[in-house]
């Protein structure tokens, strides 16, 4: 033991980034407790150990998300042969039965593997008591808990609108995986990731959504692809108010949400009835509970800043993942940055983490994966003189046979223009968007460059190697669409 405290480390949040952390310091022989709380939400959604990923994230969005594909590959199986059932429909129900099953067998798993690991796993809510001090609230009652080191991994919750109605009668990402109705015409506000997703595996299972947009699409991501994502979710009839902001959320005597929202260019204000209104308006980091000050750690925004080695101002507290300010929020980037912060402390090891170049996939009906710097940003940082832009839409094979919409099958390279011809981002729309952008993740890191790329062998036939087959530069002014 180092020093006179309970614990080596304790982990605060036992989500991605904290387990990760927490796990890796026990294998390099810390002595580690790692709490873990979740707070309901207004409508009474909690759920298990294992943090927002498993239980209210990536797992439950991805399969809500394959759900909604394979509805899609069940109509277009009768264009390949399949005698197909007249009407399939699907079953909310049963969807949210297997859902949570998986995810409560997750859960289980999750604390099978902290006991065999030997991290001491504490269900509770954790406030710093002073720096080395922390008190948790446990069911029976408060527990004060002493540690030479502390990892902050609280994570985020959805935020709600200052509105009328909002708390009362709107829904987050993290009630709808488990919703115990069918969610039916759904309004889903912002139109970040979390909102797109939604909206789109809810349209693909049958149901209306409706998307409402502030400002932009997807804002922090490629302007040009962000619309495209955009066009192909209209395309596929959800529709979009944009410049539109809610006013107010109120219950009909039927029991069904009437909107009021405003249009906030013309300033006209229109309403509608759904039976379902889900903010995914962004994320509040969880700092509140936590008495920062008592330990005299810094906040920015609900988030916590820290060094490149994940050191807050107190240099004994460390934080990694969505709690920290300004890096991506997603599961890889938090459990790498608590694998390597492990590493540091109890392994001898300097290797700090890299958030630069991360990919990531945005699991729309037509999915998006980039990785690396958007165009904007390029030439933000180079200059437009300085950059080429070499795309091209493509023809998914097996889009042909069911006649499935090709219109936003697009991939784009952003790269140095002269020189090396060094790929700055690489941005695909179409299918299995993560699938292929992660290998060329890879090859980004590894210091890809135009050439290599236009002499890599594809794999025919398959979408990933529209990639190598890119030729045509937006300077030139051809037309990127494919004559067959
Ligand atoms: P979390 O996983 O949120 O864990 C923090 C834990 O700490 C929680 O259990 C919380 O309840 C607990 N806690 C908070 N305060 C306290 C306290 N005071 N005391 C004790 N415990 C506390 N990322 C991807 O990479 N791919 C995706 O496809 C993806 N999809 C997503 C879809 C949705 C709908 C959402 C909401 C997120 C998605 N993400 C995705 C993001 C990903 O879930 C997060 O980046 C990741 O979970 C962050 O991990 P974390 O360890 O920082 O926090
Ligand atoms: P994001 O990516 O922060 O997106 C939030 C969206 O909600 C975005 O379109 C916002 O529009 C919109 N928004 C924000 N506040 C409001 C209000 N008050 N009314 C209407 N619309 C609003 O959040 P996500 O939930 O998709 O993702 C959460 C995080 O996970 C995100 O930070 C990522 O980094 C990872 P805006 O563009 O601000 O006008």
């Amino acid at each position: 033991l180092r020093g006179n405290y309970d614990y080596d480390l304790v982990v605060i949040g036992g989500g991605s980034g904290g387990l990760a952390c927490a796990k890796e310091a026990v294998a390099h022989g810390a002595r580690v407790a790692c709490l873990d709380f979740v707070k309901p939400t207004p409508t009474g959604t909690k759920w298990g150990v294992g943090g927002t990923c498993v239980n209210v994230g990536c797992i439950p969005k991805k399969l809500m998300h394959q759900a909604s594909l394979l509805g899609e590959s069940v109509h277009e199986a009768a264009a390949y042969g399949w005698n197909v059932e007249d009407k399939i429909k699907p079953d909310w129900s049963k969807l949210v039965t297997s859902v949570q099953n998986h995810i409560k067998s997750v859960n289980w798993v999750t604390r099978v593997d902290m006991r065999d690991k030997k991290v001491e796993y504490i269900n509770g809510l954790g406030s710093f008591v002073d720096s080395h001090t922390l008190s948790a609230k446990l069911k029976s009652g408060d527990r004060t808990i002493t540690s030479q080191t502390f990892v902050i991994a609280v994570g985020g919750r959805p935020r709600y609108p200052n509105i009328p109605g909002a708390v009362e009668y709107g829904i987050t990402s993290d009630d709808i995986f488990s919703l115990d109705r069918e969610p039916g015409k759904t309004l889903v506000v912002g139109a970040g990731y979390i909102g797109l997703e939604c909206a789109g595996f809810l349209k693909g299972l049958g149901y209306e959504p409706t998307v409402m947009v502030r400002s932009i699409v997807l804002r922090g991501f490629d302007q040009q692809m962000a619309g495209l994502v955009a066009a192909s979710m209209e395309e596929r009839g959800i529709p979009f108010l944009r410049k539109t902001v809610p006013l107010s959320v109120e219950k009909q005597a039927d029991g069904r949400l009437l909107v009021k929202y405003e249009n906030t260019e013309t300033g006209e204000v229109d309403s509608d009835v759904f039976d379902t209104v889900l903010w995914a308006i962004g994320r509040k980091g969880l700092v509140d509970d936590l008495n920062l000050q008592n330990a005299g750690v810094l906040s920015q925004k609900d988030k916590i800043p820290v060094d490149s080695e994940e050191t807050t101002n107190v240099p004994h507290i460390y934080a990694v993942g969505d709690i920290i300010y300004g890096k991506p929020e997603l599961t890889p980037v938090a459990v790498l940055a608590g694998r390597l912060l492990a590493r540091r402390l109890y392994a001898d090891s300097t290797l700090r983490m890299d958030y630069a170049d991360v990919a990531t996939t945005v699991f729309t009906p037509l999915e998006y994966a980039c990785v690396g710097l958007s165009e904007e940003d390029a030439v933000k940082t180079y200059g437009a003189e300085e950059i080429e832009v070499f795309h091209g839409y493509y023809k998914p094979t097996e889009f042909f046979i069911p006649q499935k919409s090709v219109r936003y099958c697009y991939v784009k390279a952003v790269a140095q223009r002269t020189g090396d011809q060094l790929v700055y981002g690489l941005h695909y729309l179409g299918p299995v968007a993560g699938e292929v952008i992660q290998g060329f993740a890879a090859a980004l890191k590894s210091g890809l460059t135009i050439p290599t790329l236009m002499n890599t062998v594809g794999i025919h036939p398959t979408t990933a190697e529209e990639f190598t087959r890119l030729s045509i530069t937006k300077r030139s002014g051809l037309d990127p669409t494919p004559a067959s």
